[in-house]
């Protein structure tokens, strides 16, 4: 039997929550088309005749400009450590920028095989990719080249049979039924903020984080309670988030909540609460709260 870690490793936005998402069959990681919405870590694990596969989604390398933003680097470049396979994942629809300079230099003096992995292929013309491949090639000894869609699912599968082949043999790392490290805590709170970053405008995104005040698991009347914080950094973000006569909080409750209930497969109650801190960014106490880990950690 083979078992082993994969790390995704990419520039913001590259499509790595949506690729973790697509391998293991269920949304553990939530997506946004802004950049740096993953913040910390998130591994999901997919069992296979051969074997069994842990894939680790990591918060975008870019460049950055508060405490939480470093965090969120390291994180990143933490999980190309001591992983058997990295698969750096590049949004082909997009011209390569000093962000993909900076990542192949990181990978410079690293043993680990690594998978070019062309994301987005959907929406570029055939053509254009082997050009592409080729100039990867001749910037790092890459292991293997492969163009995917992950929201069609295009060559997925091919990946996937890839990722199998480069892990290890080993005994599988957790039991068959294991599949995220993400506590359910943890995963309501990132819910809430996918839907303030779909519903809000484009200058909240970066300062929004969410607190799960309160998470009572269903009672007799078989209904979740949560009660959730949503934090911005200004006062004028505030009334964003509200919106008018409380529309837009209404609206990401209301989208949350739908979700929640999903995936629970239970009746949810969700309060929201909208609070200004500013400089959250920068405060570790509360990145520690929110469980944005410290590199190290
Ligand atoms: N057209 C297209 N869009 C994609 C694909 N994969 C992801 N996206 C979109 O790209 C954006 C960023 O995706 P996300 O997974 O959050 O990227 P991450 O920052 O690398 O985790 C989202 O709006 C996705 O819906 C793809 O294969 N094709
Ligand atoms: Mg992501």
């Amino acid at each position: 039997m083979k078992s082993g870690f994969v790390s995704f490793l990419g520039r913001p936005n590259a499509s790595k929550s949506t690729l973790l998402n697509r391998i293991v069959g269920q949304k553990l990681a939530i997506v946004s088309d802004k950049p740096q919405t993953t913040r910390t870590r998130v591994a999901g694990v997919k069992n296979y005749d051969e074997g069994q596969v842990v894939f680790v989604d990591t918060p975008g390398v870019h460049k950055p400009t508060h405490r939480m933003n470093r965090r969120m680097v390291d994180v990143a470049l933490e999980a190309m450590r001591e992983v058997d396979v990295l698969a750096l994942i590049v949004d082909a629809s997009v011209k390569p920028g000093p962000g993909d300079r900076y990542l192949l230099d990181l990978l410079k003096d690293v043993k680990t095989p690594t998978i070019l992995v062309l994301n987005k292929v959907d929406l570029i013309a055939k053509p254009k990719l082997l050009p592409m491949i080729e100039r990867y090639r001749s910037e790092h000894a890459f292991a293997e080249f492969v163009p995917i869609s992950a929201t069609d699912g295009t060559n997925v599968d091919v990946l996937e049979r890839l990722f199998l082949q480069y892990v290890p043999e080993g005994d599988p790392l957790y039991p068959p039924d294991y599949l995220t490290d993400q506590t359910e805590r943890f995963f309501v709170a990132e819910i809430v903020r996918e839907k303030v970053l779909q519903y809000t405008h484009d200058e909240l995104p970066f300062s929004t984080a969410v607190i799960v005040d309160r998470f009572t698991e269903a009672g007799v009347e078989g209904t979740m309670e949560l009660y959730c914080t949503i934090l911005v950094d200004r006062e004028s973000q505030k009334p964003i988030v509200v919106g008018k006569a409380g529309a837009m909080i209404k609206k990401i409750g209301t989208a949350a909540r739908a979700e929640l209930e999903h995936h629970f497969e239970k009746r949810v109650y969700l309060d929201l609460h909208v609070k200004v801190k500013s400089e959250w960014r920068d405060d570790d106490r509360l990145l520690d709260e929110l469980g944005v880990r410290n590199g190290e950690g």
